[in-house]
């Protein structure tokens, strides 16, 4: 069975929770206590982060690396997609939101009032720019709710607990966000304390 070492308020984490019940095979979730790590983390992170997932001898850490095994491994549904080339093009995107969004997310999770102050700037410029997408198409790679969307969506979630506040023009961006927060695995993966984060 395998075994996800997450924090409860962990953004990163959230995206592991969501893949494993959406995938609705068994699994555990241990909730590490981020203020007082145990010392395990680091034996099997060298960074000293989560999530990490356990399989027998298997041990992996960086939340989209996780997501894509599990995927692989629980095929249903498929999250990333099938065709090589739009794979490809979905972990460019990955890439990309690592380094336009959540870069800055990391910011507002451990940073000093200045560089947030910056970090919130960046994150709703980004997102506006690509809310216009979401007036054509359900999902970020179309029509198909995909690892885009699931790899998104903690940033989308937390908004409001980060202070950030989208302009009229991202009105078609936060539909978009109640379709994905309105999915049963979605809110079966919230834990308590991201369900407060949100009134
Ligand atoms: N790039 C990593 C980021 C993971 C991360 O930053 N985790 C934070 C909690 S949200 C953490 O474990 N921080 C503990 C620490 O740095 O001591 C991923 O995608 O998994």
């Amino acid at each position: 069975m395998m075994i996800l070492y997450s924090g409860t308020s962990c953004p990163f984490s959230h995206r592991c929770r969501i893949v494993l019940h959406e995938k609705g095979m068994d699994f555990e979730i241990r909730d590490v206590d981020l203020h007082e790590k145990p010392s395990e983390i680091a034996v099997m992170n060298p960074y000293g982060k989560v999530p990490v997932l356990v399989e027998r001898d298997l041990v992996l850490y960086e939340s989209n690396i996780i997501n894509e095994y599990i995927d692989e491994r629980f095929p249903h549904p498929q999250l990333m997609p099938a065709d090589p080339v739009m794979r490809a093009r979905a972990r460019l995107f990955l890439f990309n939101f690592e380094q336009d969004l959540f870069a800055h997310v990391n910011v507002l999770e451990h940073g000093n009032q200045k560089s947030a102050e910056k970090s919130r700037q960046i994150i709703r410029d980004n997102l506006t720019q690509i809310a216009p997408i979401f007036t054509k198409q359900k999902y970020m790679l179309g029509e198909e709710y995909s690892m885009l969307d699931v790899a998104i969506a903690p940033l989308l979630w937390r908004l409001d607990h980060y202070d950030i506040k989208l302009p009229k023009q991202a009105a078609p961006l936060l539909k978009y966000a109640e379709r994905i927060f309105s999915r049963p695995a979605f809110i079966e993966a919230l834990t308590p304390v991201e369900k407060a984060m949100r009134k």
